[in-house]
């Protein structure tokens, strides 16, 4: 084999993978089929939330505290900007999932939070405009990482440690040597390695199909508007990062102003996409989407959608328990190190997600707790 490891995509995971391998030591090959942090899955628009107080499961809190120490460590290395901590509101009703899941991970985890009634909420934050029955909790450590700087960092690093990375190069298929390790092919050329990395992103169906998972492609939409009376408010300064879930469980969540005053604020529906694949995806966004979110938006945070300026789309790949994959593949435990089905809540995870992979790649075990990323407990049961 002409590498140690082979690392299949290069968006979020794939590249903070790309890595972590390589500062390792290990002799790495990365292999896009795209170019650099680019915008065609689902690692772009700008910014992600990252937050510590976990309403999915307090069983991401360690790992999410490991992430903040090597976001700050590739801000670094690298001199790029790659986390804002604004500050971050759950808001909803007090059961609502995202407002009492985080109550539970930072009492369990003893994280620092603030519960704030409805009008505190209006008192600190003027463009929030909550019910009497909504309450937020408050974390003053959340707020945004840019998901194409962090993808940029990672891959500077991966190089500076004499990483291979071929972009534009799709790979097509890829198999299990007899004699142990793996060969992968591309449109170009074929190449061996002792361990294969997969993160696939929304390629995971085509990328994994013998892992028995069922992921879910979904369509997903970012909405940029203008607020009316301009971005002052919405500076980071000012205005912290939110998930505000309604009555009937539906989340939103949104930004500060952080690219500029021409460039307004970013806001968009949770885990509310249409199905789709990598080729099928509409990228079109149509005027009854922006009417929707306008709509939505418009009774809680009054002056966002002011103007509509842009709106992109991207892909969410979702498991059906909405937890990760993150494990040694079970077919091919030997070789084989699979990172998917981040459903959505992934990229703040990214540089935990590559120092994991790396463990598993290159001792087959790590001590960071992945029990609940373990693909069997997704395997269909037998007939
Ligand atoms: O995980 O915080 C998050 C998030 C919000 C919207 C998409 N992901």
């Amino acid at each position: 084999p002409t590498h140690d490891v082979i690392v299949i995509g290069l968006g979020g995971m794939g590249s903070a993978a790309a890595h972590h391998l390589a500062a390792r030591g290990a002799r790495v090959l990365g292999l896009e089929k795209f170019g650099p942090a680019h915008h065609h899955g689902s690692s772009h628009g700008g910014s992600r939330i990252i937050r510590q107080a976990y309403f999915e499961d307090p069983a991401y809190v360690p790992l999410l505290l490991r992430s903040y120490e090597l976001y700050e460590e590739l801000e670094r290395a690298t001199g790029r900007e790659v986390a804002t901590l604004c500050g971050g509101l759950m808001l909803g009703r007090p059961e609502a999932r995202a407002v009492a899941g985080s109550v539970r991970s930072a009492r369990q985890w003893d994280l620092p939070h603030e519960i704030l009634d409805a009008h505190e909420i209006r008192r600190r934050f003027p463009t929030l405009n909550p019910n009497d029955d909504e309450i937020a909790l408050y974390e003053a450590r959340a707020g945004l990482v840019r998901p194409e700087n962090t993808v940029v960092a990672h891959l500077q690093l991966a190089t500076r440690n004499d990483a291979d990375l071929h972009f534009n190069e799709p790979v097509t298929r890829w198999e299990p040597l007899p004699g142990g390790g793996v060969r992968v092919h591309t449109a170009e050329n074929t190449y061996t390695a002792g361990q294969l990395v997969i993160c696939p992103g929304a390629w995971a169906p085509q990328l994994l199909t013998d892992l028995g998972v069922p992921f879910g492609i979904e369509r997903q939409v970012m909405y940029w508007f203008q607020p009316t009376g301009g971005v002052e408010p919405f500076r980071p300064e000012r205005h912290p990062v939110y998930i505000w879930e309604d009555a009937r469980g539906v989340q939103i969540y949104g930004f500060p102003s952080i690219d500029g005053p021409d460039l307004g604020a970013k806001v968009a529906f949770f885990r509310k996409g249409t199905a789709c694949s990598p080729e099928t995806i509409d990228r079109e966004v149509h005027a009854g989407e922006i009417q929707a979110m306008a709509e939505h938006m418009s009774r809680r945070i009054p002056s966002l959608p002011g103007t509509f300026l842009k709106a992109a789309t991207c892909m969410y790949s979702n498991t059906p328990d909405e937890h990760f994959v993150i494990a040694r593949h079970p077919e091919h435990p030997d070789s084989v190190t699979v990172a998917c089905g981040f459903s959505g809540h992934g990229f703040k995870f990214v540089p935990v997600v590559g120092e994991i992979v790396a463990d598993l790649a290159l001792s087959g075990t790590t001590e960071h707790p992945i029990e609940l990323f373990d693909p069997n407990r997704l395997a269909a049961a037998p007939a």
